[in-house]
């Protein structure tokens, strides 16, 4: 029988991974961890406390908050402000970054950004829910407070990413850019077990991911694409599988796993599409390209787009690497008909 690693024991093992590595990076995701951790006993009793619903106030975007998400904020907020692993921290629910004004904190090496729960709206209905985090080595100098551009990095310039899904198990998936690894929480222990070594994304998959109701204020390429998804033909195994459960964490998982594509591109109404890039785009492409995979705004590499303000939204198309290529070329096509 394979002995059982924690996450804590991988994450300390893999700290040889980078050379004259101090531990703070390790002591960072082992903090969010126990963050994780805290989330999960969290959305695990909603349905038994006066905890669900709507909290009665709005976000930055105007977006009505969950009493789950302002929890989980919290939560995590905590963990990395006395964890004293980074120097400020910016959530998708809340207008500013916090730059952490304290000894340790100002002498500390990182910023972490997280979206601390992602699908809520599927938080009174039972269905998967996630938290997302993305790290960066700072920009400021030590010692400094953190400033805009610690957190304003292209997300190629990520130190390690990662995502918890609280799914019919609850899983904390991570890189720090040496392959992707994928932890189950084991509840009888409370620690997350090493379960999904070094995951890979399959190159071709048969699982396409959209808000169909969108799909006609979408471009023609992107209704060209869903189009041929659903065409027949055996050799390519179509017509695909449409699955889409409106839980960004979890639709990209289960495409991790399974192979597939999940797509939230630009429409008429939304040009700029729904997801932020910070928060939601640059983490998750860490992990897929970690995993063999592809993300990409339709024309440029998701990594590689130089953001421009802290909750800045971006068209999203992820997943196994030549599905993601078909819809680019389908998208530059019709660039070139525009021009
Ligand atoms: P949120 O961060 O406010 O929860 O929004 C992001 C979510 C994603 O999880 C999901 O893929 C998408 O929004 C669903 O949007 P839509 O309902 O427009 O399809
Ligand atoms: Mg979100």
């Amino acid at each position: 029988m394979r002995s059982i690693v924690t996450l804590s024991e991988f994450i300390m093992e893999r700290q040889a991974d980078f050379p004259y590595a101090s531990g703070d990076l390790s002591r960072l995701l082992a903090d969010i961890g126990v963050a994780a951790k805290i989330i999960n006993h969290q959305v695990n009793k909603a349905g038994l406390q006066d905890i669900l619903g709507a909290e009665g106030t709005s976000n930055v975007q105007g977006e009505e908050q969950m009493k789950l998400d302002v929890i989980s904020d919290k939560a995590l907020f905590n963990a990395v402000r006395w964890g004293g692993q980074v120097c400020g921290a910016a959530s998708e629910e809340n207008e500013r970054y916090h730059a952490f004004d304290n000894e340790i904190s100002r002498k500390s090496k990182y910023v972490i950004l997280f979206d601390p729960l992602d699908g809520s709206s599927n938080i009174d209905v039972n269905v998967s829910i996630g938290t997302i985090f993305s790290i960066f080595r700072r920009k400021s100098s030590v010692g400094d407070l953190a400033n805009v551009n610690d957190f304003l990095q292209k997300g190629s310039e990520q130190v390690a990413a990662g995502y918890v899904i609280y799914g019919s198990s609850t899983m904390l998936v991570y890189t720090t850019g040496h392959g992707v690894n994928g932890f189950t929480l084991e509840p009888s222990i409370g620690e997350f077990c090493l379960s999904h070594e070094d995951m890979k994304i399959p190159e071709e998959g048969t699982i396409y991911s959209i808000n169909e109701g969108n799909i006609r204020t979408c471009s023609e390429a992107v209704q060209e694409y869903v189009a041929w998804c659903q065409a027949s033909d055996k050799k390519t195994k179509r017509p695909y599988t449409a699955r889409y459960i409106g839980s960004l964490v979890a639709d990209v998982h289960r495409n991790l796993i399974k192979g597939g594509i999940y797509m939230y591109p630009g429409t008429t109404k939304n040009p700029e599409g729904k997801l932020r890039m910070q928060y939601e785009c640059n983490p998750l492409a860490f992990i897929v390209e970690q995993a063999g995979g592809k993300a990409s705004d339709g024309a440029q590499r998701i990594m590689d787009i130089q953001p421009r303000e802290l909750h800045m939204r971006s068209p999203l198309f992820i997943g196994s690497k030549h599905m993601v290529e078909r819809i680019e070329s389908l998208l530059a096509k019709e660039q070139i008909k525009v021009q």
